[in-house]
């Protein structure tokens, strides 16, 4: 008879019996294990949030339900596709270490352009603070200007001192004033000529900025490969806390300042502040306060074209601390002052 008694007796007659069974028996061993693998990954998660990583040897319980845990080597039995699970033969454990130091981050560098006061920061040297004035000089008077100075100033390379060696200062200078100036081991012998345009412009600084100067040190840089290194205004003969008036002709170059670093940190720059000031032409620049004692500036070199740029520096300076080396910094010489 071709329509069988049963079903049952149908099925296993056909075989079709086997297919089902079989079927069966594979589905329940899938749940079996998708449910052993979705207690792993609880367990996993809930050490995740206790420890924040795998500190803890992973339990009895999920070693015996599956694979291994992440970080620890595979079985090698799982690895070439066999199913056994009770052959863990290592006991590596990963543990969790605090790190030694913190991570710090690298902040921000801050950009200031705008015409303000700004305090940058509040130190127990004091508030260190820069006003900041663009168009100080209106761009015709300051054209005119620069043309005359980069014509009749006495412009000249001078020669530096580090760590005994000589080197070329990578600008121009020249110096203004009753008193000769000493910095970077090298001396600008005093110079009372003041050029009459200078002496207007000395005029014209101190109004702006309630300070009088004695002295100007007047920078050229020819292009974009002339520059100032990271230094401090801090030379015993500016006395303390001393203002510096800088006044910015020709192209625009960044001015840059950098946090001098906590004292246990010594030489590492890399996570103290930053400050870019774009100086255009016609900018009046005052730095005051503890500027020279918590930060360094610098005239960094660019690799793009840039025309010439002047930059007057006023200060005042002072005769030197007797017994001490004339461009001597000011920390070493603080008790004398
Ligand atoms: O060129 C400038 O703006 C900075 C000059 C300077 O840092 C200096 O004369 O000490």
């Amino acid at each position: 008879m071709f329509l069988c008694d049963t079903p049952q007796s149908w099925l296993s007659n056909t075989g079709l019996f086997r297919f089902r069974y079989n079927y069966l028996f594979f589905h329940h061993f899938l749940l079996q294990a998708t449910a052993s693998r979705s207690d792993v990954m609880s367990d996993k998660r809930q050490r995740a949030r206790v420890q924040g990583s795998w500190a803890k040897q992973p339990s009895k319980h999920s070693v015996q339900t599956g694979g291994a845990p992440n970080n620890q080597p595979k079985d090698i039995n799982t690895a070439s596709g066999s199913w056994s699970f009770n052959n863990q033969k290592t006991s590596t454990s990963f543990e969790f270490h605090q790190p030694t130091k913190p991570v710090r981050d690298v902040p921000p560098e801050r950009i200031i352009e705008q015409a303000g006061d700004y305090d940058i920061s509040h130190e127990p040297s004091g508030i260190s603070r820069l006003r900041l004035r663009p168009g100080f000089l209106c761009s015709e008077e300051a054209d005119w200007m620069f043309s005359k100075l980069l014509a009749e100033l006495p412009w000249s390379q001078k020669t530096n001192y580090r760590q005994g060696e000589a080197y070329e200062e990578p600008r121009l200078t020249c110096w203004y004033g009753e008193l000769p100036y000493t910095y970077a081991r090298s001396t600008m012998t005093a110079n009372t000529q003041w050029h009459p345009l200078l002496v207007t412009l000395r005029e014209a600084v101190e109004r702006a900025s309630g300070c009088s100067f004695n002295s100007l040190l007047c920078n050229l840089y020819r292009d974009g490969h002339d520059s100032i290194g990271w230094h401090s205004d801090d030379e015993a003969s500016l006395g303390p806390k001393p203002t510096i008036a800088s006044l910015s002709l020709g192209d625009t170059r960044v001015f840059s300042l950098r946090k001098q670093p906590p004292t246990e940190d010594s030489d590492e720059y890399t996570y103290t502040e930053r400050i870019r000031v774009p100086l255009s032409h016609g900018t009046l620049l005052l730095m005051e306060g503890a500027t020279q004692d918590d930060w360094q500036h610098q005239v960094a070199k660019e690799y793009h074209d840039r025309g010439p740029r002047i930059n007057l520096t006023f200060r005042t300076i002072h005769p030197e601390p007797e017994g001490h080396r004339p461009g001597t910094k000011i920390r070493f010489t603080a008790k004398q002052l």
